[in-house]
């Protein structure tokens, strides 16, 4: 009878322990982080398409973060890769692959790396290959895109050579507080049954967040990825730092909590990336929108004030832009490092992936047995009065069709939409025809990937676009149900957990349900494709999802074009830097005073080059040091990478070269007593020989009353 029993005890366990036997549950874990800033002055940051919006330095550095996950056996490998940049574009995809294919021959291709982008509306412009997103840069900015591409090249590099045997952790949980939805106007259009399934995991805005946790075999830390839906549009247009918004800094701070004490930003062994999702209608700025002249609330429909969007602003939880940063930062990293340590759903199963190039200019999209059709390309008038979070200007207002005259007129000069395209795309009052304006390259792209990184249980679904929080929620729903309902041959079940990576691999702008694309907000006026945009992408993902649940390869579509060699880059390089009179580029202009407390701003100006000379890739062009009067030597405790710093670069006389470099140290409760000094350094342009030499100064010794 015991041994019977035995026999059955031991019959289910081993039935129980199906998918998470010794080979199914380990993986090959790589992780990788470096610097991806561009350049750090004169160029327009992209995101708010706002002109006077123009790098003028740094606040903290940009990073790209890579994983790779292979199976034990190490037969397939996925690449997911987390930029602190504004999105992935289909120009940067293309490089990045063209080098990892003269790197590591076919080891990693189109079809299994992911490049997601963040969403910071405060990094350098510019690498793109579609003139819609490069029209404010002044055309295409190498600079930008080599930076870029280098920083997620060696990212990569760095995660295959770091990698090793190691387990996988799902957890999942709610944040409240850190998101709201910025077009509720067009939500409530969706269907009420369907808004009452989520009445409690957020309502308007998804307020899950997902964690995958890595460790290595001895339990060691690893790294982390997490998905969060927020718009990384905290620091406003106004900004001219580059930062890494909301997002880079929750991935500074777990980074740092995983570290040693004193480890400078970028050193970290542990690699944590936090990742955009399905933000399409969702800003960080939890106070909501508010008319800047009256306080009244705006228009809700409209997003105005007295019938105009300028003074419509929606402002974040803190006392200005930089602590509405660290507020929605902080929320993201208390809840992601507490998902963290709690994690206990094991990955176990297969590692794979699907991808499809497809053409969304005309998907037949079957909605239940009616063929109905994506259109060309166009934008809506909604799209110039931009959000609550960056508001346009003339007079476009969200949810309206005015036919304007004037701008009817501009419009039909670039292009006047056929009656086909008018009907296509309504009721969205086409504001710019982006599918047929070619000139001098296409505005906007017509060939779309599409992507799914399977580990396990976990389905990472890339999203060339921002999907709005309902318009994630039907593709997550769809993608899972045809997982379980036809794969449970491929390991399959009731556990799947699939996630929105955003803003990946191809920028193709909003994807809006076609309930609030009847009401033309921003989101939906940026709904390139028609109403029907979303059933066509949850079509394709179905059949990628099919393709995963049933043992298929995918069809892999037409391959996207590479416009390169047509880019228009009217941005001017730079001429020559020069130091006044009897001055030395890198002198003081105005130095420290002798000593300072707790809290207090620290403040020091150097005659300088410019920024664009050198970009300063994995360097900084600023140190804080303390004395160390038993070794005497210097200790550099913080970088331009640093939250605690600003590095600012300002041209003082554009035709004599002369610039200048305002550098600040927020004294940190933390800080020891001690001496300490900062240093600034760079590169600087000569007149005529044109030659770039670097140089440097530093700031008087001065003290600091410390803590310690
Ligand atoms: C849910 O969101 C809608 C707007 O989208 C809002 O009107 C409603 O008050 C919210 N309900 C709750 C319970 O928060
Ligand atoms: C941007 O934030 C600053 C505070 O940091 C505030 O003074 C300014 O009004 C904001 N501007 C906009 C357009 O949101
Ligand atoms: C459309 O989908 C229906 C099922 O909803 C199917 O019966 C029909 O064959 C499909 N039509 C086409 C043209 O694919
Ligand atoms: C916009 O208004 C014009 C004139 O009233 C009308 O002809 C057109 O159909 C409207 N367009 C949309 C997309 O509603
Ligand atoms: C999976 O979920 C479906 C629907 O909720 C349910 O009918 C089914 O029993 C579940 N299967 C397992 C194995 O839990
Ligand atoms: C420094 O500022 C923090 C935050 O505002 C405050 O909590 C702290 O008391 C201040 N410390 C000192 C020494 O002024
Ligand atoms: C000074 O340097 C020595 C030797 O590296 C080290 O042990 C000591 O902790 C340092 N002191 C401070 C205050 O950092
Ligand atoms: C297309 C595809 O994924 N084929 C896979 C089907 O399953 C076998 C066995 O696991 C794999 O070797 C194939 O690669």
């Amino acid at each position: 009878m015991t041994s019977v029993l035995a026999v059955l005890v031991g019959l289910a366990v081993v039935g129980l322990g199906v998918r998470a036997n010794a080979a199914d549950d380990t993986y090959l874990i790589g992780t990788g982080r470096y610097d991806v800033t561009g350049p750090a002055a004169e160029v327009e940051m992209m995101g708010y398409a706002m002109p006077t919006q123009i790098t003028h330095g740094i606040h903290f550095r940009q990073w790209s973060r890579a994983f790779i996950i292979a199976d034990s056996s190490d037969t397939s490998r996925v690449v997911f890769v987390n930029v602190d940049i504004c999105m992935g574009t289909q120009i940067l995809k293309i490089q990045v692959v063209e080098k990892l294919r003269s790197l590591y021959g076919d080891l990693y291709t189109n079809d299994n790396v992911l490049i997601s982008g963040i969403h910071t509306h405060s990094g350098p412009a510019g690498y793109f290959q579609y003139l819609l997103f490069e029209l404010m840069s002044l055309g295409f900015v190498k600079e930008s895109l080599d930076a870029i591409v280098g920083g997620v090249v060696a990212s990569i590099q760095e995660a295959h050579e770091s990698r090793q045997p190691g387990k996988l952790y799902l957890n999942s949980g709610l944040l409240a507080g850190a998101n709201i939805n910025r077009s509720p106007a067009a939500y409530v259009r969706n269907p009420k049954e369907e808004r009452m399934k989520y009445m409690s995991v957020g309502n308007d805005t998804d307020h899950e967040m997902v964690v995958l946790k890595m460790v290595g075999t001895e339990g060691n830390d690893i790294g982390m990825i997490d998905w969060f839906a927020v718009h990384c549009t905290s620091m406003n247009n106004t900004n001219s730092l580059i930062s890494g918004d909301n997002k880079g800094h929750a991935s500074f701070l777990m980074e740092s909590a995983m570290s040693p004490p004193g480890t400078l930003p970028g050193h970290a062994k542990f690699v944590a990336a936090f990742a955009q999702s399905n933000e399409g209608d969702v800003s960080p700025n939890t106070k909501g929108p508010h008319c800047l002249d009256t306080g009244k609330p705006c228009d809700l429909v409209h997003s105005t004030c007295n019938g105009r969007v300028e003074q419509c602003v929606a402002f974040g939880p803190g006392v200005d832009m930089f602590d509405s940063a660290r507020i929605i930062a902080e929320k993201q990293f208390n809840m992601g490092k507490s998902l963290y340590e709690d994690a206990s759903q094991q990955v176990t199963g297969p590692v794979q992936f699907r991808h499809s190039f497809v053409d969304f200019s005309d998907v037949a999209v079957n909605i239940s047995g009616k063929i109905l059709h994506t259109c060309p390309p166009a934008m809506g008038e909604a799209f110039a009065a931009g959000t609550t979070d960056g508001p346009g200007a003339f007079d476009f207002k969200q949810a309206s069709n005015t036919t304007n005259p004037i701008w009817i007129a501009v419009r039909d000069i670039l292009h006047k939409p056929t009656k086909e395209q008018i009907e296509c795309q309504f009721p969205k009052p086409i504001l710019l025809d982006t599918g047929f304006m070619n000139f001098p390259y296409p505005w906007q792209a017509r060939v779309l990937p599409l992507q799914l990184l399977r580990i396990g249980q976990l389905v990472i679904i890339g999203v060339p676009a921002e999907l709005t929080t309902m318009s994630g929620r039907r593709t997550r729903e769809a993608v899972k149900n045809i997982l379980v309902k036809y794969g449970k041959d491929e390991g399959f079940g009731n556990d799947t957990v699939p996630v929105i990576a955003g803003l990946s691999n191809t920028y193709s702008d909003y994807v809006a349900t076609f309930e609030e694309y009847q009401e033309q907000r921003y989101e939906a006026a940026s709904t390139a494709y028609g109403p029907y945009t979303l059933d066509a992408y949850i079509q394709e993902f179905s059949r990628l999802a099919m393709d995963l649940a049933t043992n298929k390869s995918s069809e892999p579509g037409p391959d996207p074009p590479n416009y390169l060699e047509k880019q228009w880059a009217l941005h001017l390089p730079v001429v020559f830097d020069a130091a006044p009179l009897g001055k030395k580029i890198g002198d003081v202009h105005k130095d420290t005073v002798s000593s300072y407390n707790i809290n207090d701003t620290v403040e020091v100006q150097f005659w300088a080059g410019n920024p664009r000379n050198n970009l300063m890739t994995g360097k900084t062009f600023l140190t804080v040091e303390r004395h160390n009067s038993t070794t005497d030597q210097w200790t550099v405790l913080f970088t331009d990478a640093s939250w605690e710093t600003r590095f600012a670069w300002k041209q003082t006389n554009v035709l004599l070269g002369e610039s200048l470099a305002t550098i600040t140290w927020t004294i940190p409760p933390s800080t020891s007593s001690g001496d300490y000094r900062i240093q600034h350094f760079g590169y600087r342009k000569r007149i005529f020989t044109e030659t770039i030499s670097s140089y440097s100064g530093v700031s008087s010794t001065f003290s600091v009353k410390g803590s310690k």
